[in-house]
C-alpha cells in the first residue's frame, strides 16, 4: 500500500483510513480549528484543544524539514511492515503524547473523497447500459406523472427533484439488493424516502404492476378508478406501501427500532431467521436535522445492528435552499456517525475523478475538496464548465493542470458519487458485507439531476413540478426517452412492450431477488385469543382490598404474558418506568431483552426481583425515550406485515408523553395498520397528585379522538379494563381489525366492584356496553315526585360522579342514575356516525346514536365530568337527548393532593353536585332562589378563579 508519494487512495480499509487520520486529517483539523479559532473574536481555548498559538504554528509547519522526516518514516512503516503495525505505532505515540501532556481532539473525519477507492471497487454484476436505459425510462415517467398531474389539476403537488437526485440510489438497490418477500432469503424492509414515491411508482410502472391510468390519477385518489398516494401510505395502498416516511425524522428512528426488533424476534426464538432481512432507510441530507434522525443512532451501534443500513441521499439541499452552505453535511454526517460507532462509507465522487484523484500525488485536489462549502459546491451544478475551472481549479497552478486536458463541458459533467452505479454498488455491497455494527452510506448527489436549467441544482428545485415544451425535450434528449417531437409536449408515460429487453431485464432481477419491493402482506397467523374463564379473578372485584387500575393492570399483563394462546407473542413496552407501574416484578419473571445478556453482576442479585436482562428477555426496556418505545411499538405492532407473525405490544408510558410528545409517531402507526395496545399510566389531570403542570394529563384522550384507528378507553374499574383488553385482543389479533388501544390507566386505590353478569361472559350486555363506551352503574332514588338527573362519570372522576349522587339525594333529594363512560370516542365515533347516516337517508328509519338509546326516556339534565379538557365530555353534545352540561380539567395542571385538584378544577362531588341542580333550576324542577344557598352549603367559592385560565 503506497505512502504519501503515491497516488492518494482512500481504500475500503479501516486502517489505512485510521492512517490517513492521523496524518492528514489531522493536519486538516487543526489547519481548520486554527482558522476558526482565528475567525473568533474571544481567544476561547477550550480545555483539551491546543491554544492557539500552537496551532497556528501547526498550520504555519514552523519546521517543514522534520515534518518530512516524520511523515517519510510513517510511510517506510506502511511500506515496509503494513498499515496495522502503521496504526499501532500512531495509537502508542498518541498515548505516549497523551501522558506527556499533549493534548488534541482527533477528528471523527476522513477526506472528503469516497471511502472505497478505485481499486477496492468489485465488478459490477449488472448490464449497465440497460440498467441506465432502464432508469432514465423511470426518471421520466417520474417527472411526467408530477408534470401531468399539475397540468390537470394546478396545485395537486408532487415532487420531481428528490427521485431525480436519488435514481442511481433506489436502481442499485432493486437490480442488486433489495429482497422481496417471495424469495427464499427473508425479505428486506425498505423505507423509502416518503417524497421520491413517483419514482417509485414509475418503477412499479415498468415492472407492470401500476397501469397508466394509476399513474395518470397521482395524487387523485379519490379519481374513478383509484389513484397514486401522494406519499408512502400503507392505510391508502395496503398492498403496496409498507413504510411511512414521509414525516421527516419517523423513517429512520423506526428503521432502528424495527432493526433491533428483527432481533429480538431472533433472541426469542420466534422467527429465527428474522436478521437476514435487511433494514434499508433512505433519508435526506435535509432530514437529518430533525431530532428523530440522529436521536437514536447511538443504540443501532450499541447493539450492533449490521442488519441495517442507511442511505443519505446528500444533494446538499433541502426545501428552501442548502443544508449546509457554510459547511459540509457529509463530513458533519460523518463524524456524527462515526462518533456513536456506525461505519461509516461516504460516496462523494463519480468515476471521472479517480484519474484526477490519482495525479493529485500532493494532496492538493483533496484539500481543495476538503475546504469547499457546500454552498459552492451547489454553485459548481449550476454554473458552467468555465467557472469551475476557474473558481475551483483556478486556485492553485497543480490543480489548473490536473484539468487542462478537459474541456468545459467534461468538467460540467464530472459526476457526483451517487449518480454513479460502479460507486454506489461498491458502497452497498461494503455495507452488507460489513460486521459488527450498522452502516450509513452517505452519497453526495445533486437535487433535481438532469433537470438542467428547468431545476438542476436550484434553491427552487424542491418545488419544481411543471417543465415547458423545451425542458422537456432537453430532458428526453439527455436520457434519451424514445418519444417523438410531436408527441413530446404531452409528456407521455413510455413503457417497452412486455417482451423488450428493458421489461424482461428488469422483470428478471425481480424475480431473482424474491419479487417486487415494495409490497405488503396481510396477516398470516391468527391468534387463538385467551379464554374468559381464565380471567375471573379480574371481574371478581378486590373484596376490599384497595387497588389501582395500573396494579389491576400489570396483574392482568402478568397472566397474559403466560397465556397459552397468547403470552409467547406478547411485547411488554417501557421507558423507563417499569417502577412507576410496579412492573419491576417482571423483570426477573420475564428478564429485560438485552442481546448480550447480562455482562454483569446486578447490584440486587441477592434480590428475588432483581434486574435480570437476558438474550430472551421478553421485556423491551427502552430507556427515557418514548419516540423510540413507540418506534418499537411500531414495530412489532405492524410485525404481522413485515415478517408475517402477528406480535402484541403493550406500550405503557406517562400518558402526557405520548400523544402530544409523540403524536406523529402514533400517527404512522395507524397508517401502518398496527395492532397493540398503548397504556397510558397515571393518567387524569386530577389523578396525578403531586406531579403537577407538565405531567398531569387532561389531553390524552382529546387528543386521541382525531387519531382513525385509535380506540380509547378510559376506565375506572379493574373489570372495564380486563374487559376492554380481552376484547381488543379478540378484536385485533382474531378478527383482524387494524386497529389499536389506548387505554388510561389510574394510580389511585380504591375497591374494586365486581363485574355485573360476570357469569355471561364476554357477550354479557355489561361487557358489551362497556367496550360500546358507556353502561348504566347505579341508580339512586329520591322519593316520589322528586326532580331527576343523569350523572355521566368516567375513569377518575366516576367516583366523584358516584359521590355526587350522595350528596344530591342526601341533601338536596334530587334522584340520579349514574353511568359510567368508559369512552367518549367510542360514543362519539358511533353518534357521527349515526347522524351522518341519517343525513344520506332522510327517507329511512333513523339511526338512533348509542348514547341516546342509553339515556332514552331518561328524565331530567345530563351532567359529565371527567378527568379531561371539557372538550372531550362536549364531543358527544349532538348526541345526547335533553339539557347536557360538561365539567372538566381545563388549564394547567398544579402540584397537589388529589382532593384539592378536584376542587381547583371543579370536578369534584360538590362541584358535580351545583352543575346538576343549576341545571335543575333552569328547567324549573329547583328553584332558582335556592342556588345561591345550595353554593354555600357545598362549600364552593364564587369568587374562585377559572382554573381554565390561571
Ligand atoms: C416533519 C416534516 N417537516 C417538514 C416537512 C416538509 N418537507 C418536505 S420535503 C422537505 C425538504 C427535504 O429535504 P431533504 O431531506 O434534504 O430531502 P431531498 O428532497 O433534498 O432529498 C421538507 C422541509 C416534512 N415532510 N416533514
Ligand atoms: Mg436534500
Amino acid at each position: 500500500m503506497g505512502g504519501f508519494d503515491q497516488p492518494f487512495r482512500a481504500p475500503y480499509d479501516a486502517l489505512h483510513v485510521y492512517c490517513v487520520r492521523f496524518t492528514v486529517e489531522l493536519a486538516e483539523h487543526t489547519r481548520t480549528t486554527s482558522i476558526m479559532n482565528r475567525k473568533s473574536t474571544e481567544n476561547r481555548t477550550p480545555s483539551g484543544v491546543l491554544p492557539e498559538g500552537v496551532l497556528r504554528r501547526l498550520a504555519r509547519d514552523i519546521d517543514p524539514e522534520e515534518t518530512g522526516e516524520w511523515l517519510e518514516a510513517l510511510d517506510y512503516v506502511i511500506r515496509s511492515a503494513g498499515c496495522e503495525r502503521a496504526a499501532f505505532l500512531l495509537e502508542k505515540l498518541k498515548q505516549r503524547a497523551f501522558r506527556c501532556g499533549v493534548r488534541f481532539v482527533a477528528s471523527a473525519t476522513t477526506p472528503y473523497v469516497n471511502t472505497i477507492g478505485p481499486d477496492d471497487e468489485p465488478d459490477y454484476p449488472g448490464d449497465r447500459a440497460m440498467e441506465r436505459r432502464i432508469k432514465s425510462l423511470i426518471r421520466w415517467n417520474a417527472m411526467a406523472m408530477v408534470v401531468r398531474a399539475n397540468r390537470e389539476s394546478a396545485g395537486i403537488g408532487g415532487h420531481i427533484s428528490t427521485y431525480a437526485s436519488a435514481a442511481t440510489l433506489y436502481e442499485v438497490g432493486f437490480h442488486h439488493f433489495f429482497h422481496g418477500k417471495q424469495g427464499r432469503k427473508p425479505p428486506d424492509q425498505v423505507y423509502f424516502q416518503g417524497h421520491a414515491a413517483p419514482g417509485i411508482y414509475a418503477r412499479a410502472f415498468l415492472e407492470g404492476r401500476i397501469g397508466e391510468e394509476h399513474l395518470v390519477n397521482f395524487r387523485r385518489e379519490l379519481a374513478p378508478g383509484g389513484g397514486l398516494s401522494s406519499y408512502p401510505h400503507p392505510w391508502l395502498m395496503p398492498e403496496f406501501w409498507e413504510f411511512p416516511t414521509v414525516s421527516m425524522g419517523l423513517a429512520p428512528i423506526m428503521a432502528i427500532y424495527q432493526a433491533r426488533f428483527n432481533h429480538y424476534l431472533v433472541d426469542r426464538g420466534i422467527k429465527p431467521d428474522a436478521v437476514a432481512s435487511r433494514v434499508w432507510a433512505f433519508l435526506g441530507d435535509g432530514e437529518t436535522d430533525e431530532p428523530e434522525t440522529l436521536g437514536a443512532i447511538t443504540l443501532a451501534a450499541r447493539e450492533q445492528l449490521d442488519n441495517l443500513i442507511f442511505v443519505v441521499n446528500c444533494n446538499l439541499q433541502r426545501l428552501d435552499g442548502p443544508v449546509r452552505g457554510n459547511g459540509k453535511i457529509i463530513q458533519e454526517l460523518e463524524g456524527a456517525f462515526r462518533g456513536a460507532g456506525w461505519n461509516v462509507i461516504k460516496v462523494v465522487w463519480g468515476s471521472d475523478w479517480d484519474p484526477l484523484l490519482a495525479k493529485d500525488t500532493d494532496g492538493v485536489l483533496v484539500e481543495r475538496m476538503n475546504e469547499v462549502v457546500d454552498g459552492q459546491f451547489q454553485k459548481y451544478t449550476v454554473a458552467p464548465g468555465s467557472y469551475t475551472r476557474k473558481h475551483f481549479f483556478g486556485v492553485d497552478p497543480r490543480l489548473e493542470s490536473l484539468v487542462a486536458d478537459l474541456t468545459d463541458e467534461q468538467i460540467r459533467r464530472l459526476k457526483r458519487g451517487g449518480h454513479d452505479p460502479v460507486k454506489v454498488y461498491a458502497a452497498y455491497r461494503a455495507a452488507c458485507e460489513h460486521q459488527g455494527s450498522p452502516t450509513v452510506i452517505l452519497a453526495q448527489t445533486i437535487k433535481g439531476y438532469g433537470l438542467g436549467e428547468a431545476g438542476e441544482g436550484r434553491n427552487v428545485t424542491h418545488q419544481q413540478k411543471k417543465l415547458n415544451e423545451d425542458e422537456l425535450r432537453r430532458f428526453r434528449d439527455r436520457f434519451d426517452i424514445p418519444i417523438s417531437d410531436h408527441q413530446i409536449a404531452e409528456a407521455p408515460f413510455y413503457r417497452p412492450p412486455e417482451d423488450s429487453p428493458e421489461v424482461q431485464y428488469l422483470l428478471e432481477r425481480r424475480r431473482a431477488l424474491g419479487g417486487f419491493v415494495p409490497g405488503r402482506r396481510s396477516p398470516m397467523m391468527k391468534l387463538k385469543p385467551p379464554q374468559w374463564e381464565d380471567y375471573a379473578e379480574f371481574f371478581a372485584g378486590s373484596e376490599g382490598r384497595e387497588v389501582s387500575t395500573t396494579m389491576a393492570f400489570v396483574r392482568l399483563l402478568a397472566k397474559l404474558l403466560r397465556d397459552r394462546n397468547v403470552g409467547r407473542y406478547l411485547v411488554p413496552i417501557v421507558p423507563d418506568e417499569s417502577r412507576t407501574f410496579g412492573m419491576e416484578a417482571f423483570f426477573r419473571q420475564f428478564g429485560i431483552y438485552a442481546h448480550t445478556g447480562q455482562l454483569y453482576e446486578p447490584v440486587d442479585a441477592e434480590t428475588v426481583l432483581y434486574y435480570k436482562e437476558a438474550k430472551d428477555g421478553q421485556i423491551l426496556e427502552e430507556g427515557i425515550t418514548e419516540a423510540g418505545s413507540m418506534s418499537s411499538f411500531v414495530a412489532a405492532g405492524s410485525a404481522h406485515s413485515s415478517h408475517g407473525v402477528n406480535m402484541i405490544p403493550f406500550f405503557i408510558y406517562y400518558s402526557m408523553f405520548g400523544f402530544q410528545r409523540i403524536g406523529d409517531l402514533i400517527w404512522a402507526a395507524g397508517d401502518m395498520r398496527c395492532r397493540g395496545f398503548l397504556l397510558g399510566g397515571t393518567a387524569g389531570r386530577t389523578t396525578l397528585a403531586g406531579e403537577g403542570l407538565q405531567h398531569q394529563d387532561g389531553n390524552s384522550l382529546l387528543n386521541a379522538l382525531a387519531f382513525p384507528t385509535v380506540q380509547a378507553y378510559d376506565p375506572c374499574y379493574a373489570y372495564e379494563m380486563a374487559v376492554i383488553v380481552l376484547d381488543g385482543l379478540r378484536r385485533m389479533f382474531y378478527d383482524e381489525e387494524d386497529v389499536f388501544y389506548y387505554i388510561t390507566l389510574m394510580n389511585e386505590n380504591y375497591d374494586m366492584p365486581i363485574l355485573p353478569m360476570a357469569s355471561e361472559g364476554p357477550t354479557s350486555k355489561v361487557s358489551e356496553a362497556i367496550c360500546r363506551g358507556m353502561y348504566l352503574l347505579a341508580q339512586r332514588d329520591a322519593g316520589a315526585g322528586k326532580p331527576q338527573v343523569q350523572l355521566l362519570g368516567s375513569g377518575a372522576i366516576l367516583r366523584e360522579t358516584l359521590r355526587a349522587q350522595e350528596i344530591l339525594a342526601d341533601e338536596f333529594q334530587v334522584a340520579s342514575n349514574v353511568y359510567s363512560v368508559t369512552s367518549y370516542k367510542a360514543l362519539y365515533q358511533d353518534g357521527q356516525d349515526c347522524e351522518r347516516w341519517n343525513r344520506l337517508h332522510p327517507g329511512d328509519q333513523p339511526r338512533v346514536p348509542y348514547v341516546a338509546q342509553v339515556l332514552d326516556g331518561q328524565p331530567g339534565p345530563v351532567v359529565a365530568a371527567s378527568d379531561y379538557v371539557s372538550a372531550l365530555g362536549s364531543s358527544i353534545a349532538p348526541y345526547v337527548p335533553g339539557r347536557y352540561v360538561v365539567l372538566g380539567t381545563d388549564g394547567f395542571g398544579r402540584s397537589e393532593a388529589r382532593p384539592e385538584l378536584r376542587r381547583f378544577f371543579e370536578v369534584d362531588a360538590e362541584n358535580i353536585a351545583l352543575a346538576a341542580l343549576g341545571e335543575l333550576a333552569a328547567q324549573k324542577q329547583f328553584p332558582k332562589s335556592k342556588l345561591k344557598g345550595a353554593v354555600e352549603k357545598l362549600g364552593l367559592d364564587p369568587a374562585k378563579p377559572n382554573p381554565a385560565t390561571v
